[in-house]
């Protein structure tokens, strides 16, 4: 067995009783209250979530573990010569909440490598969908085909299964299925963008390395890869990829079945599709200026008529945060040090001088500041990954490693199938009118 799954066994079982103790003892204590505009408008800020895999303050942004993002990058353990952090080794801290040594992030390495096989048939799947199939979809499709591989299925299906096994179980899938995303991603990339030529993987290469080997995109592709994945992983539990991953395993769905289905969600425009939809925003308004780098005024105007015409302004605003979001930061840093000259990354960062005063000015959004999406495909585009409708899979990639670890404890502390309650409105006029002492509701 490896050290990883013995530390998190140990982890495990210290934890337990911390919930049943809440469970017992506490269980009646009030943490929130639900307002209507909560109900009706999806739930922002209901506490009705636990996860210790990683927790986003408004103001701050995400820590994971407990760690910023700039402890995560500097404390991990990176390859040799390399300024970024093993993927492997990140994984062991989102499933353990450990920083681990070298040596055991290496043994994730290996662990991942032995666990990387692709059945042929996801392949022969790929090849069959239409040339035009979005990559999200295809990205989806390949992880439900490898359903058929779940360990934890089959074990439910022997009955093997009991509440304080099944999280063993999960486990396994979990390595299984993320070791295997990096080649299905690159084979989608290669088979719709590459006339199918496919590039093997390279045994001796860490998660981030061997990605970037078969995407075809040579040094420091593998550093932007590690990175990327890194960021994007985890946003704590209420995100729709998040949420919907813990929810359909909360069904005791496997790691398979519920990913496909968190990754279906990560592909809304209003979510992980953002990062495509920047760049197709900025390529637009650049094709109507005859290709020209925009003027300050003429990058007002365009924010303006996206937002007369009733459009949101991909890359800005966020449900919980109300600052910039650190990872957009990460990245602008990244760009800084790397690429400062690069045309769209300036143009980028003339967005970020006048979106965030205009949409104040519009007055809708709580929050006007950039999030992850404002920034992440300029580092792509520059690496020459330029069709940007598969930036969302590069984002799902990384999302699989937060999702799975967070799904991997769910089995651990037996968290039930989820199922809140919900009110009609006749229910909630009811309430409303109750609570002030009168039957007429004001009408509009
Ligand atoms: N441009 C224009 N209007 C915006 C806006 C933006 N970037 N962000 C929010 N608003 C509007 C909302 O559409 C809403 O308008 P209505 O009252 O007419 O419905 C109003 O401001 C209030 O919204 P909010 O409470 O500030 O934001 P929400 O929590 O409802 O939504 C989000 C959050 C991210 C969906 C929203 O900010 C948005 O649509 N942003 C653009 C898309 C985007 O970048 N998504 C990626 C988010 C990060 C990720 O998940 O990957």
């Amino acid at each position: 067995m490896s050290s990883l799954k013995e530390v998190l066994r140990t982890k495990v079982e210290e934890h337990r009783p911390r919930m049943t103790n809440l469970l017992k003892n506490y269980g009646d204590r009030k943490i929130g209250e639900v307002t209507v505009s909560q109900a009706i408008g999806g739930m922002r800020g209901v506490k009705g979530l636990v996860t210790d895999i990683s927790y986003l303050d408004p103001y701050e942004g995400i820590r994971f573990r407990g760690y910023t993002i700039n402890e995560v990058m500097e404390k991990l353990p990176k390859p040799d010569g390399k300024g970024y952090p093993f993927v492997e080794g990140f994984m062991y801290l989102l499933l353990t909440g450990e920083i681990p040594t070298k040596e055991q992030a290496l043994e994730v390495v290996e662990e991942f490598k032995k666990r990387s096989y692709v059945p042929s048939y996801v392949f022969d799947l790929l090849n069959t969908m239409p040339k035009e199939t979005h990559p999200m979809t295809m990205f989806s499709t390949a992880i439900l085909a490898m359903q058929n591989e779940s360990v934890f299925a089959n074990a439910y299906k022997m009955g093997l299964i009991n509440k304080f096994n099944s999280w063993e179980y999960m486990y396994e899938d979990v390595l299984n299925l993320i070791s295997r995303l990096p080649e299905v991603a690159a084979y989608i990339y290669r088979l719709k963008y590459k006339n199918g030529d496919i590039i093997k993987p390279d045994k001796n290469l860490d998660f981030g390395g061997n990605f970037a080997h078969m995407m075809g995109i040579g040094d420091p592709y593998d550093e932007v890869a590690r990175m990327y994945f890194i960021l994007h992983s985890d946003h704590e539990s209420g995100n729709v990829s998040a949420h919907t991953t813990h929810l359909v395993a909360s069904a005791l769905s496997d790691a398979y079945l519920s990913l496909s289905a968190g990754i279906n969600g990560l592909a809304g425009p209003l979510h992980g599709l953002a990062n495509q939809e920047v760049l197709g925003w900025i390529q637009n308004f650049m094709k109507q200026l005859g290709g020209k780098v925009p003027t300050e005024e003429k990058l007002k105007d365009a924010v303006w008529d996206t937002l007369n015409s009733g459009q949101v302004i991909p890359g800005y605003g966020h449900a919980v945060l109300r600052k910039t979001d650190p990872r957009y930061t990460a990245q602008r840093e990244y760009c800084l040090k790397y690429l400062p000259n690069d045309e769209l990354f300036q143009l980028v960062s003339k967005l970020y001088a006048v979106v965030p005063d205009i949409l104040r000015e519009a007055g809708k959004a709580k929050n006007p500041f950039p999030n992850v999406d404002a920034q992440s495909g300029v580092i792509q585009w520059y690496y020459g990954l330029k069709e940007y409708d598969f930036y969302t899979v590069l984002f799902g990639i990384g999302r699989s490693l937060g999702v799975l670890a967070n799904i991997t404890w769910d089995r651990a502390l037996g968290y039930p199938i989820e199922r809140p309650k919900s009110v009609t409105t006749g229910m909630l006029e009811e309430m409303v009118s109750q609570s002030f002492g009168t039957t007429t509701l004001v009408s509009v």
